[in-house]
C-alpha cells in the first residue's frame, strides 16, 4: 500500500461564502487546485453544496493574487519586506495618533474574517490603540438585526437554529430570497415541505426564486413591514391568540406596543392599506401564522437595509414575543446571516458600538474588559459607524484606515463618494488577497497580502451560532500571512508586544473564549468557557459546536423559550416602532424605486466567484428588472440597454422585463465593480440614508429614473488573456473556459475594430468584414486553438456567444469550422445550449426547452435527462418556469420564458 501524500490528504474545512456555514471535504490535487466536495458530517448541510460551494475549486488558483506588501512609492507600488511595510504602518498610525488624537485612526473590517483574526484587530483599536473607530461591512448586513436583538431580548442573541427549520409547520420569508442567498438551508426546508407539509409565505416586494412557488406571496410595497407585522400583532390581541402566561412573566412593554401597533395597524383592512396588498392576502397571512403554532420567521436583507430595519425587526419580534413563538422547536424568530463570518464578527464586538464578546460601552463592561486585557488605555465610547466613518474621513477627522476583506469602494451606498473620501486619508492600508479591486485601484500606500480561503486557519460562527473550524489545506503562496499574524506584528511595533504575543489561532481562540466566560455566570448569552483548555490538537480537531458551551453545561441550548431575557430585569421587550416611511421620496424626476441585491451564482463584488466559469454562465452580464407596465411607460425594450439615474450616479445595464418585479420598482444586482463593468457598479445609485439605532444604510430603495439607451453595435471577444477594449465602449467581462470573454455594446465606427485587434493579436489574423452590413467578425490562431476572436455585428446578429464559447475551448478548430465561424454560420449544426441554467453541470436553457419540448414535463423527469436540477437544486424554480413557457414538440419554434437568465 502506497502512503497518501500529507500535503494532498481531505481536510474538513468550511464553505468561505454564506452564513448557512457548510461543512467542505477539499482535497488538493497538487498542482494548486483541490476537489471540492459537501462534508457528508456537517450539521450545516449534511453532505450538500449549491453551485458556488461546488465550484471552490476553480477560484483558488494564485492568477491576480497580492503576494508580496508593497508600499506606494512616488505613486507606485513597490514590493517590500514584510517588516519594512509594517514598521512603516506602525509608525505612521502612531503618529497621526500622537498628533491627532486616537480617533483619528479607524479600521474597517468585514464578516469574511476569521473569528481570531477579528478578535485581534478589534483587542488592538478597542483596548490599546484605544479607539472605538472600528466598524465592519456587517454594518451593511446584520446591524438592524444586532440593534433588534439588542433592543428586546438584551443581547445580540439568535434564538433559533436549523433544527427548528425541520420542525416547523409553517416559515415566513421575509426580505429574504434564500433560494439563490442561503441555498442549501432552503433546499432543507424544501424537504421539510415535501415530508412534513411545512408550508412556506414569502414577503418580498419581488417575486423571487424563493417565492416561485409558495403557499402565499405578500408583494408589499417597499419599506412596508413593520405595517404588516403591526397589523398582526394587533390581529393576534383581537382575536384571543395572545400567549397571555408567557407575555406576564416573562416580557415588559406590552401595552405600549400594541397602541402604537394599533396606530399603524389597526385592523385588515388598514393593514391591507398601508402594505398595498389585497386584504383577503393580508386576512390570509393573518390566520395562518395564527393558527400554527410552529412558525418560524426567517428574515435578511429586506428587513436589515432600512431606514427603519430595526424597527422592521423589532414588529416581527413583537410577534413571535406575544405568542410565545420563541426558543420553542419549530417555533422562533431567525435572522439569516449574509457573511461566513458575520456572527463571529459580532461575538468578538467587531461593530462600533459594541466592545467585546457581546459585552458594550457601559462602565461595568468596559472596566471588565479592560481588567482582562490588561488594557489601560481602552476606548470608554462608542465609535463610528461604516456610513459616518467614511463621512469623517471626507471631512478629514480620520486619517488613517485600514481596510481588511471588504471592498467599500463597490459596496457602501454612495460608492463614488466613499472612493473620492478614501483618497483624502494620510495612510491608507488595505489588507486583501487579490492585488485589483476598486477598492485597490483608490490608491492604498500600502497592501498587505493576506492568506485566502483554503490557506488560513481559524474559526468561523454560522447563522445557528454554530462555530466550525476552516482548516487550511494549500501551502500559504508567496509571502501572505494570515491577518491575524499582520495585525499582530502591527501591535509589537505599536509597542503592544506582551499582548499580542500570539503563536497560533488556537492561541487566540482560547483567549477569546476565557473573555466569554470572564465574570460571566450567565449574565451574558455568549459563553464559550469550555473551550477555553483546548490544547492546540483539539482545537485543531475541534468539530462544529453550537454556543453557549458554558463550563459544565450541555452546548447549543435554545434561548428565551421560558424567558431568561438578558435585559437588566430578565423580561423580554416588546418595542413600540415608529409609522414606517422610507426616507426620500420619489418625484417626478425620479420616479422609481431601485432595489438592489444579490443573483444566484455570485458572491458580493466577484473577487472569488468571478473566477470561475461555471459561475459566469448563468447571468453573465449585469442587468436591470423592470415591470412590463414601467418598461411600456418609459420605452424600455427586453434585451436592449437602459440608463438608471438617482441622485448619487448612473449605470448602463442590460434589460429585463418581468412581471415579477413589482410596478413602479427596478432591481439591480450588486455584484459587477468597475474591474469588470465598465457601468454596472450600482454601489455608486444607492443613497447613504441609515437607520438612526442600527446605523444600516437603506440600499433597496433608491428614488430612480430609467430611460432607454441605445447602441448600434454588439458584439464579444474571447481570448486567452486579459484585453484592454477600445474607449467609449459597453464592457462586462466574464471568465469563460479557457480565458476571459467580453460582452461589449458600442456606437462607434466599425473601422476601429481591426487596427485594435492587431495590436491585440498581431498580423495573423482571418476576418470577415462586411462594415456595409454592420458585421466585422476575425480570429486568431495558435496552432489549432482560437487564441482571439471577435464578433461585432448589428443588435440582433452578433453571433452566438454560447457556440463560439464552445469552439473557443476546443484543442482543436478544423478548416470547415474556422470557415464556418467567421462566415457566421458557425450556428449551424453545432448545439446550441444557450445561457446555462443549471451551473453545477453546465446544462443551458437551449437544451433543457428542447428536453421539455420533445416530452420532459416535471423537474425530475429533466433530472432524469440532463442531470440539471439534481445536485444543489437551486436552478429548479427556472426549470418549473421553462417547464410552464415552453410548449410541447410537434412545435418547432420553442419560446422561452423572458424572466432573467
Ligand atoms: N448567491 C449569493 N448568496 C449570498 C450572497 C451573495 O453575494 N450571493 N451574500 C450573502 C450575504 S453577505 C447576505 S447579507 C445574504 C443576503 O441575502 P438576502 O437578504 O436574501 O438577499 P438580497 O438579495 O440582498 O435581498 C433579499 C430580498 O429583499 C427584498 N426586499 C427589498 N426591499 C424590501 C422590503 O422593503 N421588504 C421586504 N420584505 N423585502 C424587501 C429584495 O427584493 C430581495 O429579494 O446573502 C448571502 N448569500
Ligand atoms: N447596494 C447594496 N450594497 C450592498 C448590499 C446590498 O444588498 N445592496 N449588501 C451589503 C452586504 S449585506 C454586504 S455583506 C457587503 C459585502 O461587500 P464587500 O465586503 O465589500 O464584498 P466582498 O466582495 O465580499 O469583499 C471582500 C474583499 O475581501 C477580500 N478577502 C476575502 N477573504 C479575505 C481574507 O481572509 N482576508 C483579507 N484581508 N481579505 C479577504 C476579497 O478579495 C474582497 O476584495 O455589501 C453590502 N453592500
Ligand atoms: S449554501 Fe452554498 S454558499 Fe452557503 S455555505 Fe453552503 S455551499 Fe457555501
Ligand atoms: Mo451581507
Amino acid at each position: 500500500m502506497t502512503a497518501i501524500d500529507p500535503k494532498l490528504r481531505t481536510t474538513k474545512t468550511t464553505c468561505p461564502y454564506c452564513g448557512v456555514g457548510c461543512g467542505v471535504l477539499a482535497t488538493p490535487d497538487g498542482k494548486g487546485g483541490a476537489a471540492i466536495a459537501g462534508d457528508p458530517d456537517h450539521p450545516a448541510n449534511f453532505g450538500r453544496l449549491c453551485s458556488k460551494g461546488s465550484a471552490l475549486g476553480e477560484t483558488v488558483g494564485l492568477e491576480g493574487r497580492l503576494l508580496y506588501p508593497m508600499i506606494r512609492c512616488k505613486g507606485v507600488l513597490e514590493r517590500v519586506a514584510w517588516s519594512d511595510a509594517l514598521d512603516h504602518v506602525a509608525h505612521r498610525m502612531q503618529h497621526i495618533a500622537a498628533r491627532d488624537g486616537a480617533d483619528a485612526v479607524a479600521f474597517y473590517l468585514s464578516g469574511q474574517l476569521l473569528t481570531e483574526d477579528y478578535y485581534v484587530a478589534n483587542k488592538l483599536m478597542k483596548g490599546f490603540v484605544g479607539t472605538a473607530n472600528v466598524d465592519t461591512n456587517s454594518r451593511l448586513c446584520m446591524s438592524s438585526s444586532v440593534a433588534g436583538h439588542r433592543r428586546a431580548f438584551g443581547a445580540d442573541t439568535v434564538p433559533g437554529c436549523y433544527e427548528d427549520l425541520d420542525q416547523a409547520d409553517l416559515l415566513v420569508f421575509v426580505g429574504s430570497n434564500a433560494a439563490w442567498c442561503h441555498p442549501v438551508l432552503f433546499q432543507r426546508m424544501l424537504k421539510n415541505r415535501q415530508e412534513r407539509g411545512a408550508r412556506m409565505i414569502v414577503i418580498d416586494p419581488r417575486r423571487t426564486d424563493t417565492a416561485s412557488d409558495v403557499d402565499l406571496f405578500l408583494g408589499l410595497k417597499p419599506g412596508t413591514d413593520t405595517a404588516l407585522f403591526s397589523g398582526l400583532f394587533v390581529h393576534f390581541a383581537d382575536s384571543g391568540a395572545l400567549d397571555q402566561a408567557y407575555i406576564a412573566s416573562n416580557t415588559s412593554g406590552f401595552d405600549d406596543a400594541l397602541v402604537r401597533a394599533r396606530n399603524i395597524a389597526g385592523s385588515v383592512t388598514a393593514t391591507a392599506l398601508a402594505t398595498g396588498l389585497s386584504e383577503q392576502d393580508v386576512a390570509t397571512f393573518f390566520k395562518m401564522f395564527r393558527d400554527t403554532p410552529r412558525v418560524v420567521t426567517l428574515y435578511s436583507q429586506g428587513v436589515n437595509q432600512s431606514a427603519q430595519g430595526t424597527d422592521k425587526v423589532n414588529a416581527i419580534l413583537n410577534c413571535h414575543l406575544a405568542t410565545g413563538r420563541i426558543g420553542k422547536p419549530g417555533a422562533s424568530p431567525f435572522s439569516l446571516t449574509g457573511q461566513p463570518n458575520a456572527m463571529g464578527g459580532r461575538e468578538v464586538g467587531g461593530l462600533a458600538n459594541q466592545l467585546a464578546a457581546h459585552m458594550n460601552f457601559t462602565p461595568p463592561d468596559i472596566d471588565r474588559v479592560r481588567r482582562f486585557w490588561k488594557a489601560p488605555r481602552i476606548a470608554t465610547h462608542e465609535g463610528l459607524k461604516a456610513v459616518q466613518l467614511f463621512e469623517a474621513i471626507n471631512r478629514g477627522e480620520v486619517k488613517a484606515l485600514w481596510v481588511m476583506g471588504t471592498n467599500p469602494a463597490v459596496s457602501l451606498p454612495d460608492a463614488d463618494f466613499v472612493r473620492e473620501a478614501l483618497k483624502k486619508l494620510e495612510l491608507f492600508v488595505v489588507s486583501e488577497n487579490v492585488l485589483s479591486n476598486d477598492t485597490v485601484e483608490a490608491g492604498p500606500h500600502v497592501l498587505l497580502p493576506a492568506l485566502a480561503w483554503g490557506e488560513k486557519s481559524g474559526t468561523v460562527t454560522n447563522s445557528e451560532r454554530r462555530i466550525s473550524r476552516q482548516r487550511s489545506f494549500l501551502p500559504a503562496p508567496g509571502e501572505a500571512r494570515p491577518d491575524w499574524w499582520i495585525l499582530s506584528e502591527t501591535a509589537k511595533r505599536l509597542g503592544f508586544g506582551d499582548s499580542f504575543d500570539y503563536k497560533s489561532a488556537a492561541d487566540i481562540f482560547r483567549e477569546h473564549a476565557a473573555l466569554s466566560a470572564f465574570e460571566n455566570d450567565g449574565s451574558r448569552d455568549f459563553d464559550i468557557g469550555a473551550l477555553t483548555s483546548l490544547s492546540n490538537e483539539a482545537f485543531d480537531a475541534l468539530k462544529p459546536v453550537q454556543w453557549p458551551v458554558r463550563e459544565g453545561g450541555a452546548p447549543g441550548e435554545r434561548f428565551f423559550a421560558s424567558g431568561g431575557f438578558f435585559t437588566n430585569d430578565g423580561k423580554g421587550r416588546f418595542v413600540a416602532p415608529e409609522v414606517p416611511a422610507l426616507r426620500s421620496e420619489t418625484g417626478a424626476s425620479r420616479p422609481l424605486r431601485l432595489n438592489t441585491g444579490r443573483i444566484r451564482d455570485q458572491w458580493h463584488t466577484m473577487t472569488r466567484t468571478g473566477l470561475s466559469q461555471r459561475l459566469g454562465a448563468h447571468l453573465p452580464e449585469p442587468f436591470v428588472e423592470v415591470h412590463p407596465d414601467d418598461a411600456g411607460k418609459f420605452g424600455i425594450a427586453h434585451d436592449g440597454y437602459a440608463r438608471i439615474t438617482t441622485d448619487y450616479g448612473q449605470c448602463i445595464l442590460k434589460v429585463v422585463v418581468s412581471d415579477r418585479q413589482q410596478r413602479g420598482t427596478l432591481f439591480v444586482p450588486i455584484h459587477w465593480s468597475a474591474m469588470n463593468a465598465s457601468h454596472g457598479r450600482v454601489g455608486a445609485l444607492v443613497q447613504s440614508f441609515t437607520d438612526p439605532f442600527s446605523g444600516q444604510p437603506e440600499s433597496k430603495a433608491t428614488p430612480a429614473a430609467i430611460a432607454p439607451y441605445e447602441y448600434v453595435f454588439r458584439g464579444f471577444a474571447l481570448s486567452r488573456k486579459q484585453l484592454d477594449l477600445p474607449p467609449n465602449l459597453l464592457w462586462t467581462r466574464v471568465t469563460v473556459n479557457g480565458g476571459f470573454g467580453y460582452l461589449f455594446a458600442d456606437n462607434a465606427d466599425l473601422s476601429r475594430w481591426p487596427a485594435w485587434l492587431e495590436g491585440v493579436a498581431g498580423e495573423d489574423v482571418a476576418e470577415y468584414r462586411d462594415f456595409g452590413g454592420g458585421v466585422y467578425r476575425a480570429a486568431s490562431f495558435a496552432g489549432d486553438r482560437i487564441e482571439t476572436c471577435l464578433f461585432v455585428g448589428p443588435a440582433h446578429d452578433a453571433g452566438d456567444w454560447e457556440v463560439v464559447k464552445s469552439l473557443f475551448v476546443a484543442d482543436q478548430v478544423t478548416d470547415d469550422q474556422r470557415g464556418m465561424l467567421l462566415s457566421g454560420k458557425s450556428g449551424e449544426g453545432a448545439a446550441a445550449t444557450g445561457p446555462i441554467v443549471c451551473a453545477c453541470f453546465g446544462v443551458g436553457r437551449g437544451t433543457i426547452c428542447d428536453t421539455i419540448a420533445s416530452g420532459a414535463r416535471t423537474t425530475a423527469e429533466i433530472g432524469a435527462t440532463l442531470k440539471a436540477g439534481t445536485n444543489c437544486g437551486s436552478c429548479i424554480p427556472e426549470l418549473k418556469r421553462l417547464i410552464a413557457t415552453t410548449e410541447v414538440a410537434p412545435v418547432k419554434q420553442v419560446k422561452i420564458a423572458g424572466a432573467a437568465g
